[in-house]
């Protein structure tokens, strides 16, 4: 590395040099992308230099701050593409009656369930959602990850929907992490709406999409089409609606059965299906040909014990890349850990470990529709995580214990 001062050498914010990275881009033909003994220099958020260290060119050493991997790992700074991460109220009773074999039904009726969460996240002001949430997007932050979306979906109408994309957004502008932000208003039929589903989609796409689409609160719009949420011929109304807005749809799809949500988001040209347990091969074809990313969560099959896994090796068949996520919410995935979502990846759908690591950072990006981060890669965007790790593989085999040395966001060391 021939270290000189030299006026013409690149200005670099930072360089840091010894380490192993997995750049997690496919243009290098090796397993995540890995370049060993190699380097990376980051200037004004993005990375300026990529490669092996014996190609650095001549820089200046006096001015350049230089940081040693000391030969431990570099990946892209990890991105959660689903959460439901604000909302108030916990719903740990209903997990005690649950196992003590009350049915979901049971505890519907008794007002338990999503309209619990309603009323509690109706309740709670700006303040108090934004402080619970930002304890959970800490949790994440800690382990590494950069990026996160955050769907609404426990407000069910205009005042409580703009209210928890408002506190998302204030999570965003008031933390390290990027937060993209789904409307997901068709979530749940609300209470005061009960045999009025239509009339529900009607105040969704005709009232709360305007208000949030001129507002700016929303990145995405997202539906729970299932026979416990919403129909297909709904789901459509509201993609319809989103269009009219130049907001990109994805969907909560195929969970219990199969609407076909997945072969509407692909008409739709969508960004992503989620769940996809009941998938079957004429909605991955669609997907695969609109290029719609299949988001699997993990969390929500091992909370509700299902047993029906997503269609994988068709998926793979059909080259549609696979994101995974942690679903994080209060009913079926209180788990607030990425890392464990790479690991049920892996040991309940059968992924590989480089598998997992691609579903939370290239192709966990292309479900949120960013093409600036993802991979390490000269111009996107400097989300760097420093693990002490020997091997990627670990970030999915072991748990427990953080290995998180570093993380820069957009180039900041936070
Ligand atoms: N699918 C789910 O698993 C969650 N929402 C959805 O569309 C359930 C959310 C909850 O139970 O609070
Ligand atoms: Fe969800």
């Amino acid at each position: 590395m021939a270290i000189t001062v030299n006026d013409a050498c690149p200005e670099w914010d930072l360089l840091i040099t010894d380490a192993n990275i997995a750049t997690m881009d496919i243009s290098i033909d090796a397993p995540y992308g890995t370049i060993e003994n190699a380097a990376l220099a980051i200037k004004d958020g993005l990375i300026a230099w990529l490669g092996k260290q014996t190609d650095l060119p001549k820089f200046d050493v006096f001015s350049t701050p230089t940081l040693s991997a000391k030969g431990e790992w570099l990946t892209p700074g990890l991105i959660d593409c689903h959460t439901h991460l604000v909302f108030a109220g916990s719903r740990a009773e209903e997990f005690e009656q649950r196992l003590q074999g009350v049915s979901y039904e049971q505890i519907a009726a008794q007002g338990g369930g999503i309209a619990s969460t309603v009323r509690a996240t109706r309740e709670a002001d700006h303040e108090s959602l934004f402080v619970q949430a930002k304890d959970r997007l800490n949790t994440l932050y800690g382990e590494g990850v950069t990026t996160v979306e955050i769907k609404s979906g426990y407000g069910l109408d205009c005042e409580n929907e703009i209210k928890i994309l408002e506190v998302a957004r204030l999570l965003g502008e008031n933390h390290p992490v990027d937060v993209k932000t789904t409307f997901l208003g068709a979530h749940a039929l609300p209470g005061e709406y009960k045999d009025r589903s239509d009339e529900y989609i009607e105040l969704v796409c005709d009232d709360m999409l305007g208000q949030i689409a001129s507002a700016d609160l929303a990145d995405a719009v997202d539906v729970f089409c299932e026979n416990v949420g919403f129909s297909n011929a709904q789901t459509r109304r509201v993609f319809a609606a989103a269009k009219k807005h130049n907001l990109p749809v994805k969907c909560h799809a195929e969970q219990f059965s199969n609407q076909q949500g997945a072969m509407l988001v692909a008409e739709f040209n969508g960004l992503s299906a989620d769940h996809i347990e009941h998938l079957d091969e004429a909605g991955v074809k669609a997907m695969s040909e609109a290029g719609t990313v299949a988001v699997l969560l993990p969390g929500a099959f091992y909370f509700l014990r299902e047993t029906k896994q997503p269609p994988i090796a068709l998926l793979q068949q059909h080259d549609v890349p696979i994101a995974i996520a942690t679903d994080f919410n209060p009913g079926t995935s209180p788990l607030c850990s990425l890392q464990l979502m790479m690991n049920m990846g892996c040991t309940l759908f059968r992924l590989t470990p480089e598998q997992a690591l691609t579903g939370v950072t290239r192709n966990a990006a292309k479900a949120l529709g960013l093409v600036d981060r993802g991979i390490l890669k000269v111009g996107m965007r400097a989300d760097i995580a420093h693990w002490q790790i020997s091997h990627p593989a670990q970030l999915s085999y072991q748990l427990g214990v953080n290995k998180l040395l570093n993380l820069w966001v957009f180039g900041r060391l936070n």
